[in-house]
């Protein structure tokens, strides 16, 4: 991994290069997706079950199309029964932490009879896709289901590819039982974003879609926003990592290495105050590569979007991290958590030595949908307020309009508007 004195040309070089990463190859695809959004919409199952046979090889009908109980329970068959328990608690803690962003209605009452509140409400039904294969994370179904589930929303229906025998990953099935999934549908793609947008014959609308997918299922969700809602479009992962001379080079290194190997496009980046780290560093990264299973995507990733950047002080370190800013932040300083008052941009922020960054991804309780690709300046983790919806109370009694309603046709006039004013007007047209 290429190792630099933290500069500002460097600096400027990093950020116009992680840049790049984000999909730029729309136009290339639009087209397609919009074919494919259009003919589902016109000729509903039909088309859905003719791009399964085309995209995915599979056969799936209107009887196959969705998951039965006995697929699930063939699913639990095939689960190592430990991984089961792990997916379980880690649901649990999932589930514990959403509830504290859990937001309740208010109302507000004065004595001269205004009450003014908020309502809130989940959305009805939530569509969450699923990718196929191996990107297919049953921890990423338990964070994208559970906070809607913690929400109140009734009906969760999961869409994902199945193979070319119209099965489903078993890992997907029992994460999306245990998360609480309503309805499972085989399809993939494009098309599965049209099918929840629009509604088929098997597959009725929904309110919003969430979830990763590949370029036609990000241009296809891109395309329906308006009609339903879309959560933000997820990017390759990222870990910037704050250091000094305190850090266990290991350490660092093991976890730059968990995000490089999520793919080609994943960016691992550490800055530190230490020279003596940063070539320990560099020097644990190459004997941990040598030995791990997906070997070749991380030297990839490393080459294209990994680097050691040594700062002259904490301060310098701090400003590049809140620049970047990093869908994860690992801080391993003498003083974390002083450290961390400082960082005005990061998706999710990890401090002290045992808090590496996989801990978020699987278990300890917190969202790992984050903002990639430098919006965690002004994007949050998916939450539970992804699920729910807010509508404004309003109500005046006779007392408290009285004294106020000249004024309010004063407005409507000097707006033009004689009928807003009038609406106001005639409740008091005795008087006058
Ligand atoms: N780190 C990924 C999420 C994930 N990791 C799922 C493992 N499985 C989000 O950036
Ligand atoms: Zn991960």
């Amino acid at each position: 991994m290429r190792i630099a004195k933290l500069e500002k040309e460097i600096k400027e070089d990093i950020l116009k290069n992680l840049l790049k990463r984000s999909p730029n190859q729309y136009e290339t695809y639009e087209k397609a997706v919009m074919e494919i959004i259009e003919e589902v919409k016109i000729n509903r199952d039909a088309a859905l079950f003719e791009y399964t046979k085309r995209f995915d090889k599979a056969d799936i009908n209107e009887t196959t199309i969705r998951v039965t109980s006995e697929e699930i329970e063939e699913a639990y068959r095939l689960i190592d029964p430990k991984v089961v328990e792990v997916i379980r608690k880690s649901a649990e803690n999932i589930r514990a932490y959403h509830i504290k962003q859990k937001q309740y209605s208010w109302f507000d009452s004065e004595p001269n009879g205004i009450i003014l509140g908020q309502k809130v409400t989940p959305l009805a039904a939530v569509g969450v896709y699923v990718p196929g294969g191996k990107a297919a994370y049953p921890s990423s179904v338990l964070m994208n289901v559970i906070p809607a589930k913690v929400a109140g929303v009734k009906r969760i229906a999961m869409t994902t590819p199945p193979d070319s025998e119209g099965k489903i990953y078993a890992g997907t099935l029992v994460a999306a039982k245990e998360a609480g999934v309503t309805e499972i549908y085989k399809a993939g793609g494009a098309q599965a974003i049209a099918a929840l947008a629009h509604g088929t014959e098997s597959i009725q609308k929904v309110d919003k879609i969430v979830g990763p997918g590949n370029i036609y299922v990000a241009l296809a969700k891109k395309a329906v926003y308006g009609h339903v809602s879309i959560d933000s479009i997820a990017g390759p992962s990222e870990i910037l990592v704050l250091a000094d001379e305190s850090a266990n080079p290991r350490y660092v290194a093991a976890d730059l290495l968990s995000q490089a190997e999520h793919d080609e496009l994943a960016s691992a980046i550490l800055i530190t105050t230490s020279e003596a780290l940063a070539y320990q560093v560099s020097d644990e990264i190459k004997r941990f590569t040598a030995v791990l299973s997906r070997k070749e995507i991380i030297e990839k990733s490393l080459e294209n979007y990994g680097y050691i950047l040594i700062a002259s002080d904490m301060e310098e370190a701090v400003v590049t991290a809140n620049e970047i800013a990093s869908e994860h932040l690992e801080i391993l300083t003498k003083d974390p958590f002083s450290i961390m008052t400082k960082i005005q941009n990061a998706g999710a922020i990890f401090l002290g030595e045992y808090s590496s960054e996989p801990l978020g991804d699987y278990y300890a309780g917190p969202n790992h949908v984050l903002p990639t690709n430098g919006t965690a300046k002004f994007f949050s983790p998916l939450s539970v307020d992804d699920y729910i919806k807010k509508s404004s109370i309003i109500s005046y009694s006779k007392e408290a309009l009285e004294p106020v309603y000249q004024d309010i046709i004063r407005f409507a006039k000097a707006e033009g508007l004689t009928a807003h004013a009038n609406s106001i007007a005639v409740r008091f047209e005795e008087e006058e």
